[in-house]
């Protein structure tokens, strides 16, 4: 009896911050895994995102945006996180935004070049365009930028033409068997996936407020019979941006809590309590050794 032959890899979405890339891999996997928001900078993990379907077993990368303000040790573990995986993976998703072609872009262009295997690009946010003839120029312009295998325009947003990227990958994917269990989503806790709700709701809730410095730490994740207790704090840099993020009379910091334990409460389909913390630590985002002590090490 012959077997039918199984395909895996691994797939970079890499580009520069804020075209999209953690809003096409949640679509391309059918829920929120990967955190989002209007603000540059989101995602500063690699998250591996898997999807198994037929004989074929997609392990997306989420990365973190590829950005050229080196300044601190955070923004330079982000691009080190983001930029590692390049030389690991079987496959390249390059996401840019239509009619936004950046400086940024261009970085990652040069950075590609080194890159040996097969590097498609995906041009996303096709629905803010007036018209479709607005992207032949795109298209025009960066396809001879590298030997893509592919130009794919897309919303990942509502979800436009993402399937022409599912194809496209499959059938790029080298034959291998799975690495994964079908049933497996990604590689990160449960724990780390809560973490990350918590820094989406604070991002969103507090926009341009609140500078980029602060980040989530989970001190206890305990699951009871029928709920799960978690107690989170929050470092930022000063007391100023503290008291931000308390806000009147504690507002600010309830309304957070209260949207990320709805959100983590869904994800791990149970109740949840959810204490959450603020605390100054200043320095925290320029010292390697704070970092490292807050979950960002490789
Ligand atoms: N209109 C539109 N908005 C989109 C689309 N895809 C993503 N967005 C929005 O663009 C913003 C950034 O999306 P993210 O998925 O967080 O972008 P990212 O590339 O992961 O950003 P970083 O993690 O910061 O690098 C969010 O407000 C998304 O809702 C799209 O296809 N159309
Ligand atoms: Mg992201």
């Amino acid at each position: 009896m012959s077997e039918q032959k199984q395909r895996c890899g691994y797939i970079a979405i890499v580009g520069r911050p804020n075209v999209g890339k953690s809003t096409l891999l949640n679509h391309i996997l059918g829920m929120k895994l990967s955190i989002t928001s209007r603000k540059p900078q989101t995602t500063r993990h690699q998250i591996l995102g898997v999807k198994t379907t037929g004989n074929t077993q997609f392990i997306y990368v989420d990365t973190p945006g590829i950005h050229q303000r080196r300044n601190t040790a955070i923004n330079k573990y982000m691009n080190r996180a983001a930029t590692s995986v390049l030389g690991d993976v079987d496959l390249v998703l390059f996401v840019v935004q239509a009619r936004q072609w950046t400086d940024e872009d261009k970085a990652i262009v040069e950075k590609l070049k080194a890159v040996n295997s097969p590097i498609v690009l995906v041009i996303n946010k096709i629905d803010k365009l007036e018209s479709k003839k607005q992207l032949l120029p795109m298209i025009n312009e960066l396809s001879p930028l590298l030997d893509f295998s592919e130009v794919i325009p897309v919303s990942a947003l509502n979800g436009i033409n993402v399937e022409a990227i599912e194809k496209t990958v499959a059938a790029l994917l080298p034959e291998n068997t799975f690495f994964y269990p079908e049933d497996q989503v990604t590689d990160r806790s449960m724990r780390f996936l809560a973490a990350e709700i918590i820094r989406e709701k604070l991002i969103r809730e507090l926009g341009q407020e609140l500078p980029y410095t602060s980040t989530v730490n989970i001190d206890r994740y305990d699951e009871d019979r029928d709920i799960v207790r978690i107690h989170a704090t929050i470092f930022v840099e000063s007391k100023g941006q503290k008291s931000i993020i308390i806000g009147k009379k504690g507002a600010r910091l309830k309304s957070i809590g209260t949207s990320a334990r709805e959100d983590i409460s869904k994800m791990i389909d149970s109740r949840v309590y959810l204490n959450l913390w603020v605390k100054v630590r200043e320095g925290w985002s320029n010292d390697e050794r704070a970092l490292r002590g807050l979950g960002y090490s490789e």
